[in-house]
């Protein structure tokens, strides 16, 4: 091996061994250690952020030992590898789920039963500080939008934890999703700029470089070689402009497990090469310019959720990443001196959504132009190699490239996608010799004025597997947006791996109080519940225990109060006055991204017709009392970001605010009901919001949510969902039993239609929305200068495409309900709310992980 330290040497290496802390004393020492030396600190100059910098670099410090042992151990065994390409890793906060999944054995064999996290918590205290206050000084790392780069995060953690030899590849983007400022009720954008302070949880590999090449031509000598012959003959691309890749790796630990996992972000940086040419001309400004321009690529994340924008600098990230991506897995191969022909023996390469779809080109033009293997070999290779996740069915969320765009700043791959269609629609063509139509529907090439590239086709054509994410939504590819490629590929390509979420952070970390509830009720005093999330099952006989009811409620009462602390030291409004009531009042929670397809508008016009009828009946002379019996005390909350450019969206916000000023601001309704938007959601955020729900909505319009992730979380922590028949809400009702759950609107298999009418023929709204929206335009009391009348519009005029009033009576007969039992039954309630814990185990993404490694990467787990 290369480098290595030669044998007369290693006993001094192996005498002075670093060694992980395994006992409070030894992490005060790495701790103080850390403050005097890494941070140049002292103990008369250590804050709180200080303490969290050392916490963080000791724990770090226990990460890098396994990570490198975990390496070591992978590099010997040799086995097949899976490499997850996201653009998108939403981690949120290391430090917590560091400790959660801290082991501290030394050893070969099982991992340490001894509490990490209860371990350093003493510590720290008796270093002077409160872990709760070193927590919170962590930013969020939010290189992500929504559901999709959470779901990524959750799926490194889950590997980790199956001791699966995976890696997650990504950007290290300087700014993350931006932050959110809500000002006179509008979005305010603010940038992110989370690396302010050095960021413990990444380790620079400043030697690891790969340089990343754009523009330029493609040179061929063989000039005079026909057409057809193109493809068999490699071609050099002189390229135009580069820029060095860097990694940065991101130690990921699993829980009760000796593997850690790698997590590595690129960063782009300018090449040490530099334009003489200018420099003679004197031209020294100028040849920096460039130099700087480099940088930019990875500087900033795209803002957008389910929506694609086609901006160049959106290529050039993608390319970037994924071109650096295959060079360092195809480094890694090459270590193993095996033939090119064993590649997908040991490499699964799997694509998160459309964006790397590059990479299928990229590993097509390394094999063919550098390795010089032939057109066919190489193809088969790299069709064995990739799968591909869809995760939208939204035509405004496929990903399309103009073609010109494209073949600038990529010659060379341009060429080889229209091989790819070339020789991909010829076996077309031969399988269904009249269907000339069916040729030119799967074409990569979208035809036209602007000549387009379908990244979805595309991954298709280069894998072997394709999933949905949900049940639903895998049969929706199938029969709609890919229906032409089940036909040619028959169904074993598509297939459903249902999306999951780490039971580690959210119900272990985000919910202690429900977490030791649930081992010291299931006499699971390690935890092992949250590895094998069956032996929840166990709850069930407990669901109609009076005394167990009771811990049950106390816990969910405890989470409320810790989200209106929350709300009420972000917005400095006082939400409740008598927190003894606490009980008695409902908590009904949508976060997420801020949607039309979402419903976020179902929402507020929901909560606008509760306080109308509530004015209604004061004015008719009824008491407050006699109000309450039919509108129990309820929170309606709020949360999410817009795309900046999304209007609607942001309009939608916009009326949260301004019905939420009103609603509670008005004196008469003596608190029974409140409208809150919470400020900049995000995963830390999301830790204390969700475990304090008693509803949560999910309700987009059918056969739009994918998935859904967070549907999931607040089950697990034992709230109840109001939801439509979308997306994994499905498979949630069959698991925790349909009548644990508030469905309502109409299926899927009835949109088209119900679009149909609203376009073609006169579909009336039903009164009560009438009523809501009236109250929504001109001087009406929510009017506010008219501004929602676009909003309004969209729904009686322009074909209410999400079909807010085909579900709007629905929803409010399923808001009746919920009232209904929250208030007269409230054992049953929790009846309910236990029950669904009990059967959220499939819900875990270990299982998700497990399925993608059987049934799709082929691979195993690697344990000491
Ligand atoms: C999102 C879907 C969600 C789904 C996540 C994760 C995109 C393109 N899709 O429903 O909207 O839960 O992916 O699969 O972000």
């Amino acid at each position: 091996i290369d480098n290595a330290i030669p044998l007369q040497a290693r006993n001094i290496w192996n005498k002075n061994k670093v060694e992980k802390f395994t006992t409070v004393d030894a992490f005060e020492k790495r701790f103080i250690d850390h403050v005097e030396t890494t941070l140049a600190r002292s103990i008369y100059n250590c804050d709180d952020l200080a303490a969290y910098q050392a916490t963080s670099n000791s724990v770090r410090d226990n990460l890098t030992l396994d990570l490198n042992k975990t390496q070591q151990r992978q590099t010997a065994r040799d086995p097949k590898r899976c490499y997850y390409l996201s653009l998108e890793f939403l981690m949120g906060r290391a430090l917590d789920n560091a400790l959660i999944n801290l082991n501290l054995n030394d050893d070969k064999g099982e991992p340490s039963s001894t509490d990490g996290r209860k371990l350093v918590e003493k510590g720290v205290h008796d270093l002077g500080f409160k872990l709760e206050d070193v927590l919170e000084q962590e930013p969020d790392a939010a290189l992500g939008n929504g559901g999709l780069g959470r779901l990524a995060a959750c799926f490194v953690d889950s590997m980790a934890t199956g001791d699966y030899p995976c890696w997650g590849y990504g950007l290290r983007y300087q700014y993350g999703i931006f932050a959110q400022k809500i000002i006179n009720g509008y979005q305010v954008e603010t940038p992110d700029y989370w690396l302010n302070y050095s960021n413990p949880w990444e380790i620079e590999r400043s030697e690891i470089q790969v340089p990343v090449s754009f523009y330029g031509y493609v040179s061929r000598s063989d000039s005079d070689s026909k057409e057809d012959d193109r493809t068999l003959r490699p071609s050099e691309w002189i390229a135009g402009e580069r820029v060095i890749a860097v990694a940065y790796d991101m130690p990921i630990p699993g829980f009760k497990s000796n593997t850690v996992n790698n997590l590595r972000l690129w960063g782009s940086k300018p090449t040490t090469e530099f334009d003489f040419a200018k420099f003679n001309r004197g031209d020294y400004q100028n040849s920096l310019v460039e130099q700087q321009r480099a940088e930019s690529i990875t500087a900033v994340l795209y803002p957008n959720d389910n929506f694609e924008q086609g901006k160049e600098l959106r290529l050039k990230q993608q390319y970037f990443w994924c071109s650096a991506s295959l060079h360092d897995i195809i480094r890694r191969f090459k270590k193993s001196r095996r033939p090119w022909c064993e590649f997908p023996d040991q490499v699964a390469i799997q694509l998160n959504d459309t964006h790397p779809t590059l990479s299928v080109v990229e590993l097509q033009r390394i094999l063919v132009d550098l390795e010089h293997l032939p057109w066919g070999e190489a193809w088969d290779i790299v069709t064995k190699t990739f799968s591909y996740t869809n995760h939208t069915v939204m035509q405004e969320a496929l990903e399309k490239w103009p073609v010109s765009l494209f073949g600038r700043l990529l010659p060379r791959h341009l060429e080889i996608i229209y091989d790819i269609n070339w020789f991909f629609l010829q076996s077309v063509e031969k399988k269904f010799p009249h269907d000339m139509d069916l040729v030119s529907r799967v074409s990569i090439i979208e035809e036209g004025k602007d000549r387009q590239i379908r990244m979805a086709y595309l991954a298709i054509i280069g894998s072997h597997k394709v999933n949905g994410v949900a049940e639903l939504h895998s049969e929706l590819i199938k029969t709609t947006i890919f229906k032409d490629f089940a036909k040619i590929y028959g169904n074993d390509k598509f297939i459903n791996v249902t999306n999951g979420i780490t039971p580690r952070r959210w119900l272990r970390q985000a919910n202690p109080e429900l977490s030791s509830l649930i081992s010291e009720t299931l006499k699971d005093k390690g935890d092992e519940y949250l590895l094998d999330m069956s032996r929840l099952t166990k709850l069930s006989k407990y669901a109609e225990d009076k005394k167990f009811l009771k811990k049950w409620d106390d816990v969910k009462q405890k989470k409320k109060l810790q989200l209106i602390d929350l709300v009420e030291k972000l917005t400095g409004h006082k939400l409740v006055s008598d927190r003894s009531k606490i009980h008695d009042v409902l908590f009904d929670i949508q976060v997420k991204r801020i949607h039309e397809y979402k419903r976020q508008q179902m929402n507020i016009f929901g909560c606008i017709w509760r306080y109308l009828q509530i004015k209604k009946m004061l004015g008719e002379g009824k008491t407050i009392e006699e109000v309450k019996e039919i509108y129990p005390a309820k929170i309606s909350f709020f949360g999410g970001k817009s795309a900046p450019g999304y209007y609607m969206a942001k309009l939608i916000i916009k009326l949260i605010n301004t019905v939420a000023d009103v609603i509670n601001n008005d004196k008469s309704l003596d608190d029974i009901f409140k409208v809150v938007f919470i400020p900049d959601y995000n995963v830390s955020k999301a830790e204390i919001i969700i475990p304090a729900s008693d509803l949560s909505e999910h309700i987009s319009t059918a056969g739009t949510e994918a998935s859904g992730t967070s549907n999931m979380k607040f089950v697990m922590n034992g709230g109840l969902l109001i939801g439509t028949v979308d997306g994994a809400n499905v498979e949630i009702t069959r698991e925790i039993g349909e009548d644990n759950i508030f469905l309502f609107g109409n299926l899927s298999e009835n949109v088209e239609e119900l679009r149909f009418n609203h376009r073609f023929r006169k579909t009336s709204l039903p009164e009560s929305l009438n009523e809501v929206l009236k109250s929504c335009v001109g001087d009406a009391v929510f009017g506010n200068n008219d501004e929602f009348r676009p909003l309004v519009d969209s729904i009686k005029y322009q074909g209410d495409y999400y079909l807010v009033s085909d579900d709007f009576e629905s929803y409010l007969g399923a808001q009746k309900l919920v009232d209904e039992i929250y208030h007269n039954n409230r054992n049953e309630w929790l009846k309910k709310s236990i029950l669904s814990v009990a059967n959220v185990g499939f819900f875990s993404s270990d299982r998700c992980i497990q399925e993608y490694a059987e049934t799709i990467w082929n691979i195993e787990p690697v344990k000491v």
